[in-house]
């Protein structure tokens, strides 16, 4: 699949540790993708992830539903897995090894790399067969342990405006804040709780799509 950058526009991240009844985490999956979201990324990772033949059922059924809804499927940080579930990408953060190693393993797959400072996005500047970046964590989150700090609103703007590629904004996105965060050149945000902790998903998603 040909990577497009409006396919970030309304970019969903879920993994079993966040929702951990594995027929939640479908219903939940299925709902969003039947509501508008534009991209759906498959992060297993952190407390209480699956590994193994557990990883690879679900990345089966997440491709099996993706393609019902015609929505592109990343996967975090696991390219083997993506090769042979079928993902149209993938997604790696600052700290899954060689970036330029994983962009060759990525063969037809497009990449999206996470960028917290200005010091990570040069690094990675220089590299081709990137086709997006993730800024943030832009708020604090509650959904990775490991988040860096917050970066604020000032430092996505700056961050978007010099981004030779196509940008997503990641990190304790709210109903409360998307419309700020939307207002910068961002393409899109990604979220976790919002969608995965919400009791309406439709109506999440409805208000998105009016912004
Ligand atoms: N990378 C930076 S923040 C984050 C990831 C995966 C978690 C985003 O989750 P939430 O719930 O939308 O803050
Ligand atoms: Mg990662």
């Amino acid at each position: 699949m040909i990577f497009n950058r409006a396919m970030l526009a309304r970019y969903f991240i879920l993994g079993t540790q966040n929702v951990t009844d594995e027929r939640m985490f479908y219903k939940v999956l299925e709902e969003a993708l039947s509501n508008g979201i534009t991209l759906f990324q498959y992060r297993e990772k952190g407390f209480g992830s699956l590994v193994g033949a557990n990883k690879l059922r679900v990345a089966q059924r997440v491709r099996e539903l993706t393609s019902a809804y015609h929505v592109p499927f990343v996967i975090d940080d696991d390219i083997v897995l993506a090769h042979i579930v079928h993902a149209d990408g993938v997604h790696f953060g600052q700290g899954d090894g060689n970036i330029a190693a994983n962009i060759v393993a990525s063969h037809g797959m497009f990449v999206g790399v996470s960028v917290s400072t200005q010091a990570e996005y040069e690094r990675i500047s220089l590299l081709s067969g990137i086709d997006n970046i993730g800024i943030g964590p832009v708020f604090e989150t509650k959904s990775k342990a490991d988040a860096k700090p917050a970066i604020g609103l000032i430092a996505l703007e700056r961050l978007v405006e010099q981004s030779r590629w196509p940008t997503v904004a990641i990190g304790g996105i709210s109903q409360d804040n998307l419309a700020t965060v939307l207002a910068t050149d961002v393409d899109g945000a990604a979220v976790i709780s919002m969608i995965s902790d919400s009791s309406n998903i439709e109506n999440v998603l409805k208000y998105w799509q009016q912004l």
